[in-house]
């Protein structure tokens, strides 16, 4: 049985990237595991948020981790900030960390290009990370490709603390599904798809209307080729919308291409956007019971208990370990 630690930001409504890349996977890994998933909203506010919009987005998340598949029963569901541990642990975990390694972050340059005044937040969003995944001697952390590069910083942090002082920390693997640990946006698919793209059609929410759907499937980004294959080089559009067809669908690539021969892109993405809608579809009908449910609640208080025991045990190891507070 292994430890799973994954989170998402309520930076938004997660993405049809974060629930192909990762949320799928939350759901199919609680069988004979010990699953943690976490609304990371002190993740969050490493950009500015909208007090009412992050509450809501909150919310949201917590209703969707359930309409995903997330059976409290089996799986911890909590919020980050209800358990103070991960920030204490974060600062330990910054003050194991070096400026030049959290600098080479591809996310720290890409979300701080062009920015006068850089949030610190946006620089120790790592060292963050890598306490909410330790405090929980956590194994395998499912994640898409994007956070591989702060998993790799999470291994070299818990690998320097336990060094020094003493094995503290499980090291944690990562978890990246071999098809859709990338999604790419509709509308410039060299660039991955993101909660917080400013042009709201590169993006398919999972909370999207039908219609919506539908529309920002027709509207993707492709090539003048006029056929169906894959090559994620020079094809990047059309590469993009097969995964997404085929993750959705169940369909492989191969059988894709193959019905797809000599047909044109209009029917290609007409059918694209089906396979969208109809697994989106029940996880929006799910949603829609659970949002205004009072059990809602329970289950992140109860969550929030039941991490904090856990969570608790490892911080105090960590602070015995530095010498800091009082241990007999
Ligand atoms: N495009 C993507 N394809 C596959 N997986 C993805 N993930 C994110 N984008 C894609 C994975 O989803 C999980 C949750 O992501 P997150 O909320 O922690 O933040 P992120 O990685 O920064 O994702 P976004 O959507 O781009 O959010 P914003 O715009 O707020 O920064 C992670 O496992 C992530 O790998």
């Amino acid at each position: 049985m292994a430890k799973i630690f994954s989170g998402v930001q309520p930076t938004s409504i997660p993405t049809l990237g974060n629930y192909l890349g990762a949320m799928r996977n939350f759901a199919t890994l609680q069988e004979g595991n010990e699953c943690i998933y976490c609304i990371v909203d002190e993740h969050a506010i490493t950009v500015p948020q909208d007090p009412k919009e992050i509450q809501s987005n909150i919310h949201s998340l917590a209703a969707l981790y359930l309409a995903m598949g997330i059976d409290p029963k089996r799986s911890i569901l909590f919020i980050q900030s209800e358990v103070p541990c991960h920030a204490q642990l974060g600062w330990i975990m910054q003050c194991t960390s070096y400026m030049g390694e959290l600098e080479r972050m591809t996310q720290f340059k890409d979300k701080s290009k062009g920015k006068q005044a850089i949030p610190a937040g946006l620089l120790t969003y790592p060292p963050l990370m890598a306490a909410d995944i330790l405090l929980y001697q956590t194994d395998l952390v499912p994640v898409g490709a994007d956070q591989k590069q702060h998993l790799e910083l999470t291994r070299d942090l818990a690998e320097r603390f336990n060094n020094k002082y003493g094995d503290v920390f499980t090291m944690p693997e990562p978890y990246i599904p071999p098809v859709g640990a990338r999604i790419m946006s509709l509308a410039e698919p060299t660039k991955k798809m993101s909660k917080s793209d400013a042009n709201r059609k590169a993006t398919i929410f999972t909370l999207d209307s039908e219609k919506d759907i539908i529309k920002k499937i027709k509207s993707a980004t492709t090539d003048d080729e006029a056929t169906v294959r894959y090559d994620r080089e020079t094809k990047p559009g059309i590469s993009n919308l097969l995964d997404i067809f085929s993750l959705c669908s169940g369909t492989s690539l191969d059988e894709l291409v193959a019905k797809y021969q000599g047909k044109g892109y209009g029917e290609f993405k007409t059918d694209v956007a089906e396979a969208v809608v109809s697994m989106i579809k029940p996880i929006q009908e799910r949603y829609n019971n659970l949002i205004e449910s009072k059990e809602l609640d329970e289950i992140l208080d109860e969550g929030a208990d039941k991490a904090y025991s856990i969570a608790k045990k490892t911080l105090t190891k960590a602070e015995a370990a530095l010498g800091i507070g009082r241990h007999n």
